[in-house]
């Protein structure tokens, strides 16, 4: 049995869309935020990253859920932020046998959709609650539940700012009572000779993924972007530990955005920034989390050392 809570109407998600582009296309440098790339084509886009054999964060993130899926706490309720196609989530909901509900938030409704048409047919006796929201703003529309274990998988707290990354896990901790739990997965430093390949890939699916923001604000905005006019940049910032994604003018452009009366020129050369996606080391993610509230009780790595999964509690 499937129940869905929308918090994200289309008015909604075109009026954060117009918000996001005016701001982020008016600064200099350019940006935009990397949520923007996930409509049904970019989400299928990122399904087939996973599969690419650059693409190890997902392969080593999978490996230690099925390593570890035993060893975790008796969970009664799961949520998912970012649940995607819930493609990971489903090692999760094999090994919790204590599970009776279990809550995907994403701002994807047609991936919310997928999955829990494939979840359902795997465990009959799930509720499976979809919520269509941005956990960037809905935490609050949380369902509450008894034994609670938010995760958050992929590396994706990586993709906010560090700052952005305080004021979440801080909400998130909110959201918990005391002796709740978070499931967190974070990519882990290594050489930019593994890291950027990985987002970099031989075939250019990175690319079409990358360029996919630009069609959506086509779309939905009415934008002349030259989606071809630009290329795709993944570089490595070692101050920061963060890998960027940019997409880079080919030629001089003139860009129109009707819906937000937004006319600009961009250069040969000059970028627009898609994506930052930190990586970490695991004194900075036990800080991190500490610093919102809560306490890691496990810290665990596939075998290469890749991938970090933190298992915290409230
Ligand atoms: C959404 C965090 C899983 O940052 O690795 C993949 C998105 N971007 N390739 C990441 C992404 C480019 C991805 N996550």
């Amino acid at each position: 049995m499937t129940t869905t809570d929308v918090y994200l109407d289309d008015a909604y998600i075109e009026r954060s869309l117009r918000a996001d582009v005016v701001a982020g296309l008016t600064a200099d440098p350019k940006w935009l935020p990397p949520k923007w790339f996930y409509d049904a084509r970019g989400s299928e886009l990122f399904e087939l990253i996973t599969e690419l054999p650059e693409y190890y964060p997902y392969r080593a993130e999978r490996s230690i859920l099925s390593a570890r899926a035993g060893s975790l706490p008796p969970v009664r309720t799961l949520i998912e932020l970012g649940s995607g196609y819930s493609t990971k989530t489903r090692l999760l909901l094999d090994a919790l046998g204590t599970l009776e509900t279990y809550v995907a938030m994403d701002i994807s409704a047609s991936a919310l959709a997928a999955a829990a048409t494939q979840i359902e047919a795997g465990h009959p006796a799930l509720r499976v609650h979809n919520v269509v929201g941005d956990f960037g703003r809905h935490l609050g529309h949380l369902p509450d539940g008894p034994d609670r274990m938010v995760v958050f998988l992929g590396g994706t707290i990586g993709n906010l700012e560090p700052a952005e990354r305080a004021k979440f896990l801080a909400a998130i901790r909110e959201v918990l009572h005391p002796g709740e739990h978070l499931l967190l997965g974070t990519d882990l430093v290594k050489s930019p000779r593994v890291l950027v390949p990985a987002y970099d890939d031989a075939r250019g699916v990175t690319a079409d993924f990358n360029r996919n923001v630009l069609r959506v604000i086509n779309g939905s905005l009415g934008a002349d972007f030259d989606v071809d006019g630009f290329s795709h940049q993944a570089l490595w910032d070692d101050r920061n530990e963060w890998i960027e994604m940019r997409l880079r003018a080919r030629w001089p452009m003139r860009v129109t955005i009707p819906a937000v009366d937004l006319v600009f020129e961009l250069g040969t050369g000059e970028e627009i920034r898609t994506e930052i996606s930190a990586k970490f080391r695991r004194e900075g993610a036990e800080k991190e989390l500490a610093e919102a509230g809560f306490s890691l009780d496990q810290w665990w790595t596939d075998p290469e050392g890749r991938f970090g999964l933190s298992l915290a509690s409230a």
